[in-house]
């Protein structure tokens, strides 16, 4: 079956416009990971379109939290705009959302260009300026925030928002595997993990980001934000909700939810 990649994009996009679920594309049709991709990069395309710049890029489901709280149980790489991003201390609108959640990211920025194949996560260190903490807010456009792998991959792995914390360390000043992250929900401890949640080492999980965009010839460029994914299971965002993510050597980055839901 051919697949119409505008119109799918056109369909996600119309999603997020409207802040209105939609159904997932595989109940429509069969969708396989490299038509998804190219989903995902024309959903892009309509971003940059309207002005949106380039930032950086996410991984999603790199943590078992993740994907057992997802049902689906490989990592996906989807893009960031400057448009997504919150100022520290700025709420998240959920008006502006469809039905958001939030999770705690362990975030690097880069300095140097990295191209795929063969990186390795002692590449991504060195081409690493600082890490530090940050929240994600994913708001999938499907119903019920149900999808397949393939699905995800073309809503942009479910991205809408994300907010950087200010306290910044160099990649090789402590053990990124060991750095421990406190996920609290209005008051309450929500989850407790570690950067090795995340692949092993977070930044293993960057290498992978790199080695993927090198086979659609893209690479990890100096400058960009990366969202290494999620630590934990995310948390429903309702009015007034609010979510902290305290880590070990970078301070706490906290987020509260404001606006009616749809
Ligand atoms: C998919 C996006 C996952 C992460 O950090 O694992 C993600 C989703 O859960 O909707 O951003
Ligand atoms: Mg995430």
């Amino acid at each position: 079956m051919s697949i119409d990649i505008e119109r799918w994009a056109q369909y996600l996009d119309d999603a997020v416009q409207r802040r209105s679920e939609v159904e997932a594309i595989t109940k429509h049709q069969d969708l396989g990971l490299e038509h998804a991709y190219a989903i995902q990069e024309a959903g892009l395309e309509l971003r940059v379109g309207r002005g949106e710049r380039i930032v950086g890029a996410k991984l999603g489901l790199t943590s078992k939290a993740k994907q057992k709280q997802m049902n689906v149980d490989e990592p996906c790489y989807g893009w960031l705009t400057d448009a997504m991003q919150l100022p520290l201390e700025a709420p998240a609108q959920l008006d502006q959302l469809i039905h958001a959640r939030s999770e705690p990211e362990l975030v690097f920025r880069m300095k140097a260009d990295l191209a795929g194949p063969g990186v390795t996560a002692h590449d991504v260190l060195d081409a690493t300026a600082a890490v530090c903490g940050g929240l994600e807010v994913i708001d999938s456009r499907y119903e019920a925030f149900k999808f397949t792998l393939a699905d995800v991959v073309a809503d942009n792995t479910s991205a809408a928002r994300f907010v950087l914390g200010n306290r910044r360390i160099g990649p090789d000043d402590q053990d990124l595997a060991l750095l421990g992250c406190l996920f609290e929900v209005d008051g309450e401890i929500a989850a407790t993990a570690t950067g090795a949640a995340l692949l092993g080492h977070p930044a293993e999980a960057v290498a992978q980001l790199a080695n993927h965009l090198g086979r659609r010839g893209r690479k990890i460029e100096a400058g960009w934000t990366i969202l290494a994914g999620g630590l934990c299971s995310a948390v429903h965002l309702h009015p007034g909700t609010h979510v902290i993510a305290t880590y070990a050597h970078l301070g706490s980055v906290g987020l509260r939810a404001e606006g009616e839901r749809r």
